[in-house]
């Protein structure tokens, strides 16, 4: 047989042994099942998990996920897992793999006792690039965006602020954060993005950035929530990495951004973990070469 094809067929083999789910029972009573699965490079992909306890679907919880490169540095950490509306307890990221074979590792640790208030923004402020639409285009996740180009200020520059008019602070806060849905364009930079701390008066940094790798992202920053939220206003911020470079004038759109405040229902914090792996490989394509073999499409 063809060596090239053979190799093909080994992958396909390979994949289908590697795909796989792992449940994880923390506690008698409760279990998170994560879910990955086999990937190519630029694939879409979505992590997603089942929370039960007694059986029992649990909805109101905040999953934070965090996933490792093969090199074991960190891809994203501690995002807020997204809640499937209506489900029986799932809970989902969704993000395109990054352009490094290998295993990633995944680790899930869920709060269930936990609510939540969110706001859509009221206002925006455009600092730096050119805007089309609105800020009340990030009310729903409907393919209608909010957009930011970067312009040139002495480089190619983006930064937007939103604000959260009547945010409320409710007993036992434990956090805020923001779920954000959209779009960036430019693989050679990133966005930060920041929530306004009003008792040291500066932007605070999420720790994950936003990337041609996030169509949807989410940041937490826990403490005092009361810093983050003044007069019933919270702020938050989208700028590009380097304001400096001419390379590339990268689209930043928003579809979809909620601001959250995180509140304990029961006044304690049940915390279960779980872990998981999702495996990326190369592209088919880019494993043979490109010397003309007969290509077999796996998908
Ligand atoms: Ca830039
Ligand atoms: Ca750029
Ligand atoms: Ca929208």
């Amino acid at each position: 047989m063809n060596k090239k094809l053979a190799l093909i067929f080994i992958f396909v083999l390979l994949s289908s042994y590697f795909a796989y789910s792992y449940v994880i029972k923390p506690t008698s009573t409760t279990s998170i099942k994560v879910f990955g699965t086999e990937y190519q490079v630029n694939d879409n992909a979505t992590i997603f998990l089942q929370l039960l306890t007694d059986g029992q679907p649990q909805n109101n919880a905040s999953c934070l996920l965090t996933v490792f490169y093969p090199d074991k540095t960190i891809f994203l950490d501690e995002v807020l897992m997204f809640y499937k509306e209506g489900s029986d307890g799932l809970y989902y990221f969704d993000f395109i793999t990054p352009d490094k074979t290998g295993v990633y590792m995944v680790s899930v640790k869920c709060f269930y006792v936990i609510n939540y208030n969110y706001d859509y923004a009221d206002a925006s402020t455009v600092t730096y690039g050119l805007e089309s639409g609105t800020y009340q285009d990030t009310w729903k996740d409907d393919n209608v965006f909010h957009s930011i180009t970067e312009k040139i200020v002495g480089g190619y520059r983006m930064e937007i602020e939103y604000d959260f008019y009547n945010v409320t602070i409710p007993n036992n806060a434990t956090s805020v954060g923001i779920n954000w849905v959209g779009k960036w364009n430019d693989p050679s930079e990133s966005i930060f993005v920041a929530i306004y701390n009003y008792c040291n008066m500066t932007w605070e940094n999420c720790s994950t950035q936003i990337t041609t790798n996030t169509p949807m992202y989410s940041c937490m920053l826990e403490g005092n929530v009361s810093c983050y939220i003044n007069d019933s206003i919270a702020r938050v911020s989208f700028r590009d990495y380097d304001p400096t470079e001419k390379e590339e004038a990268g689209v930043f759109d928003t579809d979809f951004l909620e601001f959250k405040t995180l509140y304990l229902t029961y006044g304690q914090i049940n915390n279960i973990r779980g872990s998981g792996e999702v495996h990326v490989t190369k592209r088919i394509i880019d494993q043979i070469g490109d010397e003309g073999a007969n290509v077999v499409v796996v998908s």
